[in-house]
């Protein structure tokens, strides 16, 4: 095989020149274009470089008469075979031996192998590059939450997990208990919790079943025909109350087909009994407002025929212990009044622990949150029924009544602690 470079002013001139040096047979293996000085140093001119090669066998033979029309830059094409050279006369040479393709074959399935094995190799990159991402992550949520050494005992899966629950405003010392409770519950079903591969799906699906075990909620307010029972709500103020106490009439009223009655202690304020006032219109059920504790008495001797009396109390600053003992006064005269304590889900986390403590005297027997339309973040809601220890009642979830209420169920609360990714919703 003879190689050789040509350089020339053009294409077509360097081509001729192949021709001319190597024969017809001459393939090109490459061509540049380049810039040089032009003669008498004027300016530059571009000069085609043209590299080709040609058998030795064939170089240097005349092109043949009958050749074929060039097809590579004017040349025959490197893979056509080569135009035949002998006199007509003599007798046909003796066919050419098969080619061996069995190494072309090797070769070319290596190259599928090889290339089926990049494929391979991308898709466990990527999953690699996603696992490196999650861990990115999952460092700067630590570094951010600045977790102590405890948390970091847990799995990975686990403690992003609880990276989760500290961010919907679980405290997370409740968070890190909720997740060594989960990850004692994965090792005890199969082993794997203690190695830390536990399966992310697999812990958040268990985590969710240990906040909804976690989570107390009460049955609905019981009516037993001819039987009269008495639910009062009591709270800070502003927190929903009345709006709540309205929800509860209207369902019992409309839904159930009950018969209900209101009573308000809140005689404090015109407007307050205005407003009640107004749903007892809407609803026509009768409202009686009791000043004392024989308006009181009074009040529920006349509602015996009711299967549900429903009490609104006035809303003050739970420090106010003078109008909070008064209504204990009240509310001591009802042996068997069910007391919900309504807690805004949009008040401070500290807060909701702290009104639960002063509200304690009044005896609630369930914890009722409002306003859940008005925070993104329900974690303290799940703080306040770890520490406070009540059940959870219902939920109200905007202004619209009746239709904003739900009584509260486990899976609802953890549905809102522990989200369900979008995938497994659907
Ligand atoms: N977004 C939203 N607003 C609510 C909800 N419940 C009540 N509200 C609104 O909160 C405001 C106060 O509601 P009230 O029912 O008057 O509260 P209260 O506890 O009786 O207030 P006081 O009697 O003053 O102590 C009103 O504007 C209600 O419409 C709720 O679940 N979501
Ligand atoms: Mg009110």
């Amino acid at each position: 095989m003879r190689v050789k470079t040509f350089e020339a002013g053009s294409m077509q001139d360097a081509l001729d020149i192949v021709k001319k040096e190597m024969g017809e047979e001459a393939f090109i293996l490459s061509t540049r274009t380049r810039r040089r000085p032009a003669s008498l140093g004027m300016g530059e001119e571009s000069i085609i470089e043209v590299t080709a090669a040609v058998d030795e066998a064939q170089a240097g033979l005349p092109p043949a008469a009958s050749a074929a029309p060039a097809l590579t830059y004017g040349l025959r094409a490197a893979l056509e075979p080569p135009a035949p050279r002998r006199p007509s006369r003599e007798p046909a040479p003796p066919p050419a031996p098969a080619m061996d393709l069995q190494p072309l074959r090797r070769e070319l399935l290596e190259i599928k192998g090889a290339v089926a094995a990049l494929k391979d190799n991308d898709l466990r990159n990527a999953s690699i590059l996603k696992e490196l991402d999650q861990m990115k992550a999952l460092l700067s949520r630590i570094q951010r939450q600045g977790m102590p050494p405890a948390q970091l005992q847990l799995p990975p899966s686990l403690l992003e997990l609880y990276g989760d629950l500290v961010a919907n405003d679980v405290e997370p010392i409740i968070a890190l208990r909720l997740c060594e409770y989960a990850q004692r519950a994965l090792t005890d079903q199969d082993g794997d919790g203690a190695s830390g591969a536990v399966n992310p799906e697999r812990a958040r699906l268990f985590l969710r079943r240990v906040i909804a075990d976690f989570i107390p909620v009460a049955p609905p307010i019981q009516l037993d025909p001819g039987k009269m029972r008495v639910a009062a709500l009591v709270g800070p103020t502003g927190v929903g109350k009345t709006t709540t106490l309205a929800k509860l009439a209207a369902y019992a009223q409309l839904h159930l087909k009950q018969k209900v009655a209101l009573l308000t202690l809140d005689t404090y304020r015109m407007a307050a009994v205005d407003q009640l006032q107004q749903y007892a219109q809407i609803l026509q059920v009768p409202l009686h407002v009791a000043l004392t504790v024989e308006d009181l008495r009074s009040a529920l001797r006349f509602y015996q025929d009711r299967a549900l009396v429903l009490i609104d109390t006035p809303g003050h600053s739970p420090k106010d212990t003078d109008t909070l003992n008064q209504l204990r006064g009240l509310l001591d005269e009802l042996p068997e009044v069910e007391t919900h304590l309504v807690l805004s889900a949009t008040t401070k986390p500290r807060d909701l622990t702290e009104i639960a403590t002063r509200y304690e005297p009044l005896r609630p027997t369930r914890l009722l949150f409002t306003k859940l339309d008005e925070t993104s973040t329900y974690g303290p809601i799940l703080s306040t029924l770890a520490r406070v220890k009540k059940p959870l009642s219902y939920l109200g979830t905007g202004q619209e009544v009746p239709e904003a209420l739900e009584l509260a169920t486990s899976r609802r609360v953890a549905d809102l602690i522990l989200p369900v990714p979008m995938k497994e919703a659907e």
